[in-house]
């Protein structure tokens, strides 16, 4: 019996070794959190990207990840606050200004004792020349790194033009960002661009010979316009070969849904040059998260290492003839997303659960143990799936939502649900008392590529009075 009981407390104690053991490891992994610029799903499926194939072969990739806002800045204060767009006021201003005492995710885990790192763009970056912290960080935050860095490329045009090198061949479309809409085949090497000394930058922290564990963000701006890639990026990529999607009938659809008009610019010739110099910032992308996952296999951090890589939201390929972002549509809405948690995630797969970017930062508290931040996280952990491919989540509504100008003083608003096989959005006046516009509602698995609004549709009436009060609970927030 006494040596019954030895051995019982014997085990009890080594078992809870171990989970303690086991929970110390997750505390001190390290996260390498790569984030692309517009980079849709549809983009980095057609383009060449045996790197990013590579990461997925190693990790989870989910197949319906939402971005809370189709838009740099206001997507990016979003999952690293992980609070949704209509919390931040779906506006386009420094996050510290809309939510003043939030812990973003990297301040969360610099206070609980990791290093800290930003890259490139991970906040929204606003300059275009500006290299070191003291200036070009309008809609950055000090609070949350320990060390950031903005990387211009060499031979970039005089200050506050885009930060690109200028030798190589300019290619222009009728388009709406101005001058910073064009592309570019670049007779300078990888490491001349912004892009290729992020990575060098990057390495250089994993080089650093840390006694805490690091949070190391970097935020690459490919694919985002302008489009500049190295030249042999575009050889995979001859303009004959660029074929674009049939744009569809707009007619059932509010004016409000579409940000390019007329479609395709009036001119679908000129936007297979967009295209192929989108498909090559891709490669371009692929390439450098290539280096930046080779250095850390040099390393020897593969395993104590999270690798999360996702966009900050999607990207128009000339679906329904629409280019860039900014749309409620789902090429626009949703985002690649690739994570690897050594020892939980399985190699190579996948899910379709539909996620939200806000879902990152409670699944990396979760698992590194860190203790709660000020605010009330929108999202949930996605931690059974990471472990459980098969594993379902309670069926959670996944929101995006965007402002759209209407007139120099007015804006409208449009909100989007993505919930079991229909995307939702209704449309709205703001400013004094709100009205509803129009709705659109689209059945993915009849329709995947949205062509066909059911709103006005009798036989989706009780799905369309659930979707509508998923919008109302919504915008209540
Ligand atoms: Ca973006």
């Amino acid at each position: 019996m006494k040596q019954t009981i030895v051995f019982i407390a014997l085990f009890l104690f080594t078992s809870g070794q171990l989970e303690i053991t086991a929970q110390h490891e997750n505390e001190r992994m390290n996260v390498l959190f790569i984030i692309s610029d517009d980079l849709c799903n549809n983009g980095a499926m057609e383009a060449a990207t045996p790197n990013l194939d590579r990461l997925a072969g190693m990790g989870m990739s989910f197949n319906r990840a939402y971005c809370q806002y189709p838009a740099c800045c206001p997507s990016r204060n979003s999952f690293l606050s992980g609070l949704r767009s209509n919390a931040l006021d779906a506006r386009w201003e420094p996050l510290r200004k809309l939510a003043p005492n939030v812990t973003t995710l990297p301040q969360l885990f610099r206070e609980n004792g990791y290093y800290t790192a930003s890259i490139g763009k991970v906040f929204h970056v606003d300059g275009w020349d500006m290299r070191w912290p003291d200036e070009g960080w309008t809609y950055g935050d000090e609070k949350s790194w320990d060390f950031r860095i903005n990387c211009p490329p060499a031979n970039q045009g005089p200050r506050r033009m885009p930060p690109f090198p200028r030798k190589g061949i300019r290619l222009e479309w009728p388009g709406h960002s101005g001058p910073i809409d064009y592309g570019m085949i670049s007779f300078e090497s990888d490491l001349a661009q912004d892009d290729g000394q992020a990575t060098q930058e990057a390495i250089r922290q994993l080089d650093l010979d840390l006694e805490k564990p690091f949070f190391l963000a970097v935020g690459y701006r490919r694919p985002h316009a302008p489009f500049v890639a190295p030249e042999a990026y575009f050889w995979p990529y001859p303009l004959h070969t660029m074929r674009l999607p049939d744009p569809g009938d707009r007619s059932d659809v509010t004016d409000l849904a579409f940000n390019v008009k007329p479609l395709n610019y009036g001119d679908p010739e000129a936007m297979k040059k967009m295209k192929m110099c989108y498909l090559a910032s891709v490669s371009f992308l692929d390439s450098q998260v290539g280096r930046l996952l080779q250095s850390l296999e040099d390393h020897r951090m593969m395993d104590s290492t999270i690798v999360i890589f996702f966009s900050d939201h999607g990207f128009q390929l000339g679906e329904h003839g629409e280019w860039h972002k900014n749309n409620l549509f789902e090429e626009s809405a949703r985002s690649p997303l690739i994570i690897r948690i050594p020892g939980v995630t399985r190699d190579g797969t996948g899910s379709d659960v539909p996620v939200e970017l806000v879902d990152i930062y409670p699944t990396l508290q979760e698992f590194c143990s860190l203790p709660d931040p000020n605010q009330e996280l929108a999202g949930r952990s996605l931690l059974p799936v990471l472990k459980d491919p098969d594993a379902t989540l309670p069926d959670k509504p996944a929101f995006t939502q965007v402002r759209r100008r209407i007139s120099e003083t007015e804006s409208a608003m449009g909100y989007s649900v993505r919930w079991k096989k229909y995307r939702y959005n209704e449309w709205w006046t703001t400013g004094g008392k709100p009205e509803r516009i129009a709705a659109e509602l689209y059945d993915l698995d009849a329709d995947p590529d949205s062509e066909v609004n059911m709103a006005e549709d009798a036989s989706y009436e009780p799905v369309l009075k659930e979707l509508a009060r998923m919008i109302a609970a919504y915008r209540s927030e």
